[in-house]
């Protein structure tokens, strides 16, 4: 048996905070888990560091589920997105290690490709319509087969998604939370007109997507997801807070625009309702906050009774090893939908050297054994951890509201 003789954790800014866990084993091989909680990426450190790696020294490595059971019944204190970083930091690293020793893709250890690759859509972003289009259009050239669109709102000095660099938006963008304005009357009047103008341009072969990011009221989703419909989205995400997820009812009966929701869901039982009472599309829960390849699996499968598909979350802040695991994942589950894919920075790249591949529109998670990722942990070292926040929201007449 493979036995874990130690695991460290490493905290490092490659362009953006990353908390990853690394594994070792008696017979030297290693295993790599991404444990970044935006934001709070020191809370799941010390979880792991104080009270994850000293249970696991000694352990049979290949035990995965067993392990996944005792650190999530184990702590007695279940769920939440810190315990579930870190219980899927320990899975990731596990997989990892057990498809090394077999000389195998994890994608192969879950039961073989169901398809050639993951559909992934890009996020395109303009402070304007007309810039966001153009933005759609270099991505389409690129080969994207689906693509998100956001773009900023008339009257309002900032919202979500907009950026300065096209490619590199990163919302954690200060060392204490950017304060941003919100104004839902105006936001609804600008994204119907971005998709028409969108359609115009992109025509009607590539998927069309968005990100309402928690700030609408179920009523006000409803009205967009209407809005929306004669341009086909393939899905608006997030369309209201989803800890209310009786709200999805109402957005329900009113809209055949599909529904996306869950990238801050830690476990199933989040996903639970939404998807047994058929509430939404695609579930968009990943590997990373919501207890790793294991647990993703176990919501996956729950989804598939009911024509769920996944989208998983896939931005900046889950690092190169969440996007191998996700891609692993994808390959082989039969439910997939699509995955989110925001390009890393370089210097992420370099840190995070790993095994997955672009081409048509589509990523593939390569055939390296494990998961095909590694971190170089001296290169890792010249980036110190800096503190950054992701922005809070108010309305205009200073009432906080979901960012
Ligand atoms: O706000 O990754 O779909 N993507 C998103 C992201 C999330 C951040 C949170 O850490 O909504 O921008
Ligand atoms: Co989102």
């Amino acid at each position: 048996m493979p036995k874990i003789v130690s695991a460290r954790v490493i905290v490092a800014s490659p362009g953006r905070n990353f908390t990853t866990l690394k594994i070792e084993c008696d017979d030297g091989t290693t295993g790599v888990g991404d444990a970044t909680l935006n934001g709070r990426e020191l809370a799941v450190a010390a979880y792991l560091s104080e009270h994850v790696i000293p249970c696991l020294i000694g352990r049979d490595a290949h035990r995965i589920e067993d392990i996944w059971q005792y650190l999530y019944k184990g702590a007695y204190w279940r769920r939440g997105p810190v315990t579930m970083a870190a219980i899927a930091a320990v899975d990731m690293a596990l997989w990892d290690i057990k498809g090394k020793i077999a000389g195998l893709p994890v994608y192969q250890l879950l039961g073989g490709a169901s398809r050639e690759g993951c559909m992934v859509y890009g996020h395109a972003n303009g402070a304007t319509i007309a810039d966001t289009i153009e933005a759609a259009l270099d991505y389409q050239e690129q080969g994207y087969k689906a693509i998100r669109l956001q773009c900023g709102v008339p009257g309002m000095a900032s919202t979500y998604g907009v950026s300065q660099d096209r490619y590199f938006y990163e919302p954690a963008d200060n060392d204490l939370p950017t304060e941003n304005v919100w104004s839902t009357s105006k936001y609804l009047r600008v994204v119907p007109e971005l998709f028409a103008a969108a359609r115009e341009a992109l025509g009607w072969d590539v998927h069309l997507l968005h990100d309402v990011h928690h700030r609408l009221t179920p009523i006000e989703a409803a009205r967009l997801g209407k809005d929306l419909e004669p341009y086909r989205p393939f899905w608006i995400e997030d369309a209201t807070p989803a800890e209310d997820q009786e709200a999805f009812r109402l957005i329900r009966q009113h809209t055949t625009t599909p529904l996306a929701v869950g990238e801050i869901f830690s476990s199933v039982w989040d996903c639970k309702a939404l998807i047994e009472n058929r509430l939404i599309d695609y579930i968009r829960a990943t590997v990373l906050h919501a207890g790793g390849i294991t647990h993703m699996r176990q919501i996956a499968s729950l989804a598939d009774l009911y024509q769920v598909r996944t989208g998983c979350h896939g931005a900046t802040d889950l690092s190169p090893v969440t996007m191998a695991a996700a891609l692993h994942l994808g390959l082989a589950i039969p439910n997939f939908g699509i995955q989110e894919y925001m390009r890393h920075t370089v210097e992420t790249d370099a840190v995070f050297p790993h095994a997955y591949r672009f081409a048509d529109g589509m990523l593939h998670p390569g055939d390296a054994p494990g998961l095909g990722v590694d971190i170089d942990e001296a290169l890792a070292e010249t980036f110190p951890y800096a503190r950054a926040y992701l922005p809070v929201n108010r309305l205009e007449d200073g009432t906080m509201w979901s960012w």
